[in-house]
């Protein structure tokens, strides 16, 4: 864990967040400036960088995925649809440097994305 790291310490508990599930290695919470009806993160409870980093993490991604298809059927996202983003780097739009992927849904996405 890094102390300095915002996502690191909302897996410890230390700062607050409304959680909606979690497993072994990881969580999911409510994105506290929703651009959706339904805004999840799902992080890992590992600090990792960035999307970009995984393929030095065995197995990290595909248990996020999972988790992120799992999150979006408790949310009733399944039948209607949903978007799953991660930005990598701060030009890609990442603010947070704790690997993260958004799950958002409960209105119409529009394509190509800004
Ligand atoms: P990104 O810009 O892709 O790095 O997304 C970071 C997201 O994190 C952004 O949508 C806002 C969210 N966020 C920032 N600080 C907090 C916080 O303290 N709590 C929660 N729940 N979300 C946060």
């Amino acid at each position: 864990m890094s102390n300095d790291c915002l996502f690191c310490r909302i897996a410890a508990g230390e700062i607050p967040s409304e959680i909606v599930a979690e497993g072994e290695g990881w969580l999911a919470f409510r994105d506290i400036q929703p651009q959706a009806p339904v805004h999840l993160l799902v992080i890992p409870r590992e600090h990792v960088e960035s999307a970009a980093e995984l393929d030095s993490v065995p197995a990290l991604g595909g248990e996020l995925l999972q988790a992120v298809a799992r999150v979006a059927t408790q949310e009733g996202l399944h039948d209607e649809g949903f978007r799953v983003v991660t930005n990598v780097g701060e030009r890609a739009g990442q603010s947070v440097m704790h690997l993260h992927f958004h799950v958002l849904g409960g209105r119409r996405m529009h394509w190509p994305p800004g």
